[in-house]
């Protein structure tokens, strides 16, 4: 009898801790998730900044898979990043699906403003944007019962310099993006710094406003606030923040600076929240960017939002999930055997494609070097993928051998144009450079013959290291390099880091092409 109990009770024990799902979500650099549902299809985009093409779109059937079907800035004309700043170009974006068309709203920061795009598909083609006469960052669009289309922002100034803070809500015309109404702000948060992110849901008669407060670092959290008129009065939660992870039961969560939210109710009735957060390693720094989570929310009728029980969330969820429909894991390595890149590779803002050849054919990236440096605020030849784990093994197969020594090829993890270490081919030589800031190290040199080698970045927790291999079976290390020299909390900014390959003729012209045979990303 006793030994029945023991197992029922051992059984329920083991059921109820059942890991059921992984956070992130989406790991690697995937900030400002927002999400919309057609149907049980769930679709998500994040922000991009520098990057081409800008903002992914992710497509689930029950939010904890996710996979890629495209982007929706594909074209130079959507997405203006010429010499824009690490970090600047696209902040935020907010995806919405009304009437059988897909609206992505979003703000190039380094120029145009705030603007949107739509689509029938959303694996595109998205269209030309419709710029909003609108200041301020993260704008979302909201549908009222009566038709009315309303857009939000943070902040905005008017036409006489005067500036307001806060959420603002403005009622616009979704045709020609014209503002109908001047911008009025309706909240400001309950006190943090950088109130911004808001998403507006109808349920139950009122208006909830969601928002971020605290900042995108340690102190980030998630609030909310409701009113019976979409222009307020808001009255905050009790329970706020509603999500955080400032609070000293999370002090060492491996999950840090959760925030900007936004709410899906799910076609069972369920309602879920998506948001962003980074994983630290080495002490206080983070390398992968800031991630999209999952985490399940209960809304009882009349009442406010809680975010899985407490506000606070877990790598490893044991909550019920939607019947999950996982999708084929992809190769480690890409052979290079297609004409276009997968959606995985992003160029540095708006590249020059003449200097890209994908030889699917032949099964090789065919890289030509421009006058440009990874240390340039412009579009180096530079094709790179998010780093997604701390712990990866990243290769590539090379052939290059100039006749100049100012041109040279490789491999490089690139936090931004300030900070990156990168292994680089030139005439005759292997190089380990380190650019830290304004500092740039030689860290180590060998004299190297052939015109193939392979390359390759592993990543830990504190270090990244370095090799090449000329056989491809033995790798010699070059060098170690502590992870924290090119982390966010150093280099700062909102990205995460990318391992790529490049060409570059240090000022001039390459000739000689850079034949890259494949690229291996293994996460451990
Ligand atoms: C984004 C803001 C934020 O616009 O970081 O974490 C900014 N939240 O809402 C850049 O991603």
């Amino acid at each position: 009898m006793v030994c029945c109990f023991l197992v029922l009770i051992l059984s329920n024990i083991t059921s109820s801790a059942q890991i059921t799902f992984r956070n992130p979500v989406i790991p690697g650099f995937h900030p400002d998730p927002s999400v919309c549902r057609v149907g049980d299809d769930y679709y998500l985009v994040t922000s991009t900044f520098e990057y081409f093409p800008g903002v992914p779109v992710f497509h689930s059937k029950d939010l904890v898979n996710w996979d890629q079907i495209g982007h929706c800035l594909t074209r130079d004309s959507q997405l203006p990043l010429q010499k824009c700043r690490a970090s600047g170009g696209i902040y935020a974006p907010t995806i919405r699906y009304h009437d059988g068309l897909f609206y992505m709203v979003t703000t190039n920061v380094s120029g145009g403003g705030n603007f949107f795009v739509t689509a029938k598909n959303p694996a595109g083609e998205w269209s030309e944007p419709l710029w909003v006469n609108q200041g301020g960052i993260d704008p979302t669009i909201f549908w009222d019962e009566d038709g009315k289309v309303y857009f939000m922002s943070n902040g905005h100034q008017y036409s006489d310099g005067k500036y307001v803070e806060g959420i603002v809500i403005s009622e616009i015309d979704l045709k020609t993006g014209k503002r109908i109404t001047e911008p009025i702000p309706v909240w400001h948060g309950t006190g943090g710094r950088y109130p911004e992110a808001p998403h507006i849901y109808m349920k139950d008669g009122y208006y909830y406003l969601l928002i971020a407060e605290g900042g995108t670092e340690y102190g980030h959290g998630v609030t909310v606030a409701r009113s019976k008129s979409v222009y307020g009065p808001y009255e905050a939660a009790p329970v706020n923040p509603i999500l955080t992870h400032f609070k000293n039961k999370t002090q060492t969560s491996p999950i840090q600076g959760t925030g900007h939210a936004d709410l899906i109710q799910a076609h069972d009735g369920s309602w879920w929240a998506v948001f962003l957060a980074f994983r630290p390693q080495n002490g206080s720094h983070h390398l992968t960017g800031r991630e999209t989570y999952l985490a399940p929310v209960s809304w009882p009728k009349d009442g406010w939002p809680i975010v899985n029980n407490d506000g606070s969330v877990a790598i490893e969820m044991n909550c019920p999930t939607l019947p999950l429909k996982p999708f084929a894991v992809k190769p480690v390595r890409d052979e290079f055997s297609t004409v276009v890149p997968g959606f995985e590779w992003n160029y540095l803002r708006n590249p020059s494609m003449e200097n890209y050849l994908f030889d699917a054919k032949n099964g090789k990236l065919i890289l030509k070097g421009t006058g440009l440096t990874l240390n340039d605020t412009d579009s180096p030849t530079f094709l790179g993928r998010r780093q997604e784990h701390i712990n990866f093994s990243a290769t590539t197969s090379l052939e290059f051998q100039p006749a100049k020594t100012n041109e040279e090829a490789g491999i490089t993890a690139l936090m931004n144009n300030g900070y990156h270490f990168d292994i680089v081919k030139s005439k005759g030589i292997l190089v380990l450079r380190y650019q830290l800031g304004s500092i740039t190290h030689i860290a180590k040199e060998v004299a190297l013959n052939t015109d193939k080698v392979q390359l390759r970045i592993e990543g830990s927790d504190k270090y990244y290291t370095f090799s090449y291999s000329i056989n491809g079976l033995s790798f010699v290390i070059l060098g170690k390099a502590d992870t924290n020299l090119i982390s966010t909390e150093t280099a700062g900014g909102f990205t995460g880091v990318y391992l790529g390959m490049f060409a570059s003729g240090n000022g001039v012209k390459c000739n000689t092409p850079a034949i890259f045979d494949w690229f291996e990303y293994k996460g451990i």
